[in-house]
């Protein structure tokens, strides 16, 4: 038995605001439903995420339908389960998932499948808020293997926070039963090498584009993993996407950043050696002396510029010097995820408020920009809504 496991494709992502961006997400989920069809794989599964909000826009909508029909037409049955992003809740809705249930995926959001005598189960995301209430999902878990009576092969996904990755996360050692044999896990966007817990093998793919929403995500490659079962044994294999947009980033001080410009220069020339798809620069620095036009006009004159047959884009994340302190101080600040939670317990003491608050907070946590925030809010004005 062969299956994919594709993870995180955030489809419709404008990022930067891009319509290129948007484009990248949909080319490599595409690459991914390639591979599939390439291997003759007998089901894909894909951990959460699939779309980048609840509220796609009808154009993404009809992407998402296109690569489930694509997977359709070769016969490769799709099972996913919702993400933080696409799971419905935030704006009082269900998830939009259930649109490509229509076009023959099977969605999972509580309960187990049987397919060609193989078990598949699977939870959609549940918030920290969500989690706290029920205690544990274990439970959960546990009526999911008791209905594989004979023990077959059994997949779990999962779209959570675990522990290492995610501070004040769950624990996979206190609420995973023994007894699934491969446990897919979305959420973290960095891929991460498949180990075992108890004897079952855990797979993070990470997600297929370049998000930023994890630290280590610069550093780690792209891509979906492959998994071979024979007789309960598994081999999996990465297979890296190449469509994805390349990325490169510099950090500079004011003083040396024309240095620095030379080097990016030569970086950006090497990764367009292997690569059909402009870059995104990303230059992380204090300024003081010097604006962002000043730092534009560097660049330009060492022919770096926006949109350009080599460039996409340049992402500049820029802290003024003094700012660069007060900027920490904000951040000890808000690292104290619990005692935020009872900051706004004390300010809001209707339960209900206080959750869709949170929420929000969370949330903007996780953008990258406030721009990425504004669009979120632009497109779903629902959100907002109590
Ligand atoms: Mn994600």
């Amino acid at each position: 038995m062969k299956f994919l496991h594709i993870t995180d494709t955030h489809l419709g992502y404008h990022q930067y605001g891009l319509e290129e961006r948007a484009q990248d997400f949909y080319d490599v989920f595409d690459e991914a439903v390639e591979i599939a069809i390439e291997n003759k794989v007998d089901f894909v599964i894909h951990t959460g995420d699939f779309f980048h909000t609840s509220r796609p826009s009808n154009a993404v909508i009809l992407q998402g339908i296109q690569l489930v029909n694509r997977l359709k037409s070769a016969s490769i049955p799709l099972f996913l389960i919702p993400g933080n992003h696409d799971r419905g809740n935030r704006v009082k809705d269900v998830s939009p998932l259930h649109i490509l249930k229509d076009f023959g995926a099977n969605l999972i959001e509580h309960e187990t499948l049987e397919y060609e005598g193989i078990f598949i189960s699977g939870i959609k995301y549940l918030s920290k808020i969500a989690i706290k209430k029920i205690g544990s999902i274990r439970p959960i878990l546990e009526k999911f293997l008791e209905q594989n009576k004979n023990g077959s092969f059994h997949i779990l996904m999962l779209h959570q926070e675990f522990v290492p990755h995610f501070p004040n996360g769950l624990y996979l050692s206190k609420e995973v039963p023994d007894g699934f044999n491969y446990i897919g896990i979305g959420h973290l966007h960095e891929m991460i090498k498949p180990f075992k817990h108890e004897n079952c093998t855990v797979v993070y793919p990470g997600s297929t584009e370049f998000t930023a929403f994890s630290k280590n995500e610069e550093n780690v490659p792209k891509g979906v993993y492959l998994i071979k079962e024979n007789n309960g044994n598994i081999e999996y294999e990465f297979i890296q996407l190449k469509k994805r947009r390349p990325f490169i980033s510099f950090e500079f001080q004011e003083e040396n950043f024309e240095e620095i410009v030379k080097n990016i220069k030569q970086e950006i020339e090497k990764v367009r050696e292997t690569s059909h798809k402009a870059v995104v620069v990303t230059l992380k620095g204090h300024i003081e002396k010097l604006s962002l036009k000043d730092l534009h006009i560097i660049l330009s004159k060492n022919g770096i510029v926006q949109n350009s047959d080599n460039v996409l884009h340049i992402n500049f994340l820029l802290k003024k010097k003094e700012e660069a302190q007060k900027q920490k101080d904000i951040f000890s600040l808000t690292s104290k995820e619990i005692d935020i939670e009872k900051e706004l317990k004390n300010l809001i003491g209707d339960e209900y408020l206080l959750n869709h608050v949170y929420e929000v907070i969370s949330t903007a946590k996780s953008m990258e920009s406030i721009d990425d925030f504004k669009n979120l809010l632009k497109e779903n004005p629902k959100y907002l809504e109590i």
